[in-house]
């Protein structure tokens, strides 16, 4: 596929405990273009948008990578990077699940943009809670 054939597909995310939303919004991401590129929030713009992930950058990166939808994965530091992003990459589409639909517009001057329906029952805080819930509940059970 020559360059000029290739689609761009932009995403970005923090990917903790990567489950299947993640991978469903992916994979639909990838329907969108011949070429997917994840901006993966670190550690510190995690910070900035008051989340802790549980996994490291570089934990959620490799796992990315891994994943049969994902093309390339860079460091996303700060909101205002996506429309340098963009350019850089030339992105064709811009795509986020429809928790932050409105919240991207101004990237339609640089290339579509689609908000995808999130995958309903599934989400890192929802992980969290029922592990916090089990370890609970194994920390009552006497030692044997
Ligand atoms: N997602 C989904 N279904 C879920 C959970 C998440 O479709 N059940 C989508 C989100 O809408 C997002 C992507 O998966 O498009 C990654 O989700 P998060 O890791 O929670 O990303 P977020 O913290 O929203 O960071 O600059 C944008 C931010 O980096 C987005």
């Amino acid at each position: 596929m020559t360059a000029s054939q290739e689609r761009i597909v932009l995403t970005y995310g923090t990917f903790d405990l990567f489950h299947a939303g993640h991978v469903r919004l992916l994979q639909r991401a990838s329907e969108l273009g011949s070429k997917v590129i994840v901006g993966l929030s670190t550690d510190d713009f995690n910070a900035l948008k008051g989340k802790q992930a549980v996994m490291s950058y570089e934990d959620r990166k490799c796992i990315l990578e891994a994943c049969r939808y994902v093309d390339e994965v860079f460091p996303e530091n700060h909101w205002e990077q996506k429309t340098f992003d963009a350019q850089r990459l030339g992105a064709d589409v811009f795509v986020m699940g429809d928790d932050w639909t409105g919240k991207f517009d101004f990237m339609s001057g640089h290339c579509d943009v689609v908000y995808l329906s999130r995958t309903p029952d599934v989400s890192t805080t929802l992980l969290k809670k029922k592990i916090s819930s089990w370890r609970n509940i194994a920390q009552q059970i006497p030692s044997l």
